[in-house]
């Protein structure tokens, strides 16, 4: 008797990931890289998803029931993503924006890929409750730079190679995504098959595929930008925010949305098309977001999804660091929008 079908059939993260190891996209040590960074993520939810709570439990610097201080969210986001991709046993090499260099992981004992993350970015906005996120990319792993790394080996020479191993332009990446912690938290990942989103479900703390092969769309009249910056911005790009409160043919001009969160912001564009652009200005020649995990994961995710990523010159992806924490000015969404801006800054 052939299994009936349930007309009701979730698929969760970890099912999904099975499936795609299944079918070779991706190799076992990813598979678990990839379900230890959803761990994360769910961590980092529920704690971020009780920080005033947790606020009220002592006053400013005070002191937790183990004796240690407390420490600030995205500290302790940064600790759990690196605890999780450690005890993965596949991560060789991480990068985050909370660690001055990359860090190799001493337990990596097969896989060791190499890990950029940003923990928990737009975390200024937790006190708000407004929404945050975490981004990462995966890169193919990097022996050299892990080698002898059991002999005595003075530590600075293995971090100085494994700089250079993780300076990776965003083209090399094996897998991007981002989770978001808002209304719903929603875990957005890409393997290089186009763009799938799981939700999730807070019943019993699985990620469930909630759409597959996310197409964002071609032009959408929505920008987020931080106009505050306006009178530091070149005259190029004030025409082009200019002509964006043009009600042009449509009679319409475009809806400004910005809530200072690139993953909020970024993730309303991926759905419903428009812009995110974060200049550079007189005061930040670079803008301000990071290249290695920012931009370049953002600016993959969204190229699988059929939009572009672009520092007003260039493809992102195209960009190879020369440091891990280098910034770039960033532009990224519907193809129009983001070629619109390219040619006023041309
Ligand atoms: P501003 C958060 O600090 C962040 O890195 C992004 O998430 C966000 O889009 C941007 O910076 C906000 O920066 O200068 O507009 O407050």
């Amino acid at each position: 008797e052939p299994r009936k079908k349930s007309s009701y059939e979730i698929i969760t993260l970890t099912t999904w990931l099975l499936k795609q190891e299944q079918v070779g996209t991706i190799d076992g040590e990813m598979t678990i890289v990839l379900s230890s960074i959803s761990t994360a993520c769910k961590q980092i939810a529920s704690l971020v998803q009780r920080a005033p709570i947790s606020n009220l439990t002592g006053v400013q610097g005070a002191v937790n029931v183990q004796g240690e201080d407390q420490k600030k969210l995205d500290v302790v986001s940064n600790e759990v993503f690196s605890n999780c991709l450690k005890s993965s046993g596949r991560t060789g090499v991480i990068a985050s924006e909370e660690e001055d260099v990359p860090v190799a992981v001493e337990e990596s004992y097969s896989g060791n890929y190499i890990v950029v993350f940003d923990p928990l970015d737009g975390s200024s906005n937790i006190d708000a409750a407004v929404s945050t996120g975490s981004i990462f990319g995966i890169y193919s792993p990097n022996d050299e730079c892990l080698a002898d790394i059991g002999d005595d080996q003075n530590l600075d020479q293995v971090e100085q190679r494994c700089i250079v191993s993780v300076c990776q332009p965003g083209s090399n990446l094996l897998a991007a995504g981002y989770c978001m912690y808002s209304s719903s938290v929603i875990f957005v990942l890409t393997i290089g098959t186009g763009v799938y989103v799981f939700t999730l479900d807070p019943m019993y703390g699985e990620f469930v595929l909630t759409q597959e092969k996310v197409q964002i769309p071609k032009s959408g009249k929505i920008y987020a930008f931080n106009e505050g910056n306006y009178a530091l911005w070149d005259d190029k790009l004030k025409s082009y925010m200019d002509s964006l409160k043009e009600p042009g043919s449509s009679g319409k001009p475009y809806s400004a949305r910005y809530i200072g969160s690139l993953v909020g912001d970024f993730h309303r564009t991926l759905l419903y098309g428009g812009i995110y652009g974060y200049p550079r200005d007189k005061k930040s020649k670079n803008g301000k977001l990071r290249l290695l995990y920012e931009c370049a994961p953002m600016s993959y995710i969204v190229e699988q999804a059929g939009g572009k990523g672009s520092d007003g010159h260039q493809r992102i992806l195209d960009i190879t660091p020369t440091e891990i924490h280098q910034r770039v000015p960033l532009y990224i969404g519907s193809v129009d929008e983001v070629e619109k801006v390219e040619k006023f800054l041309a």
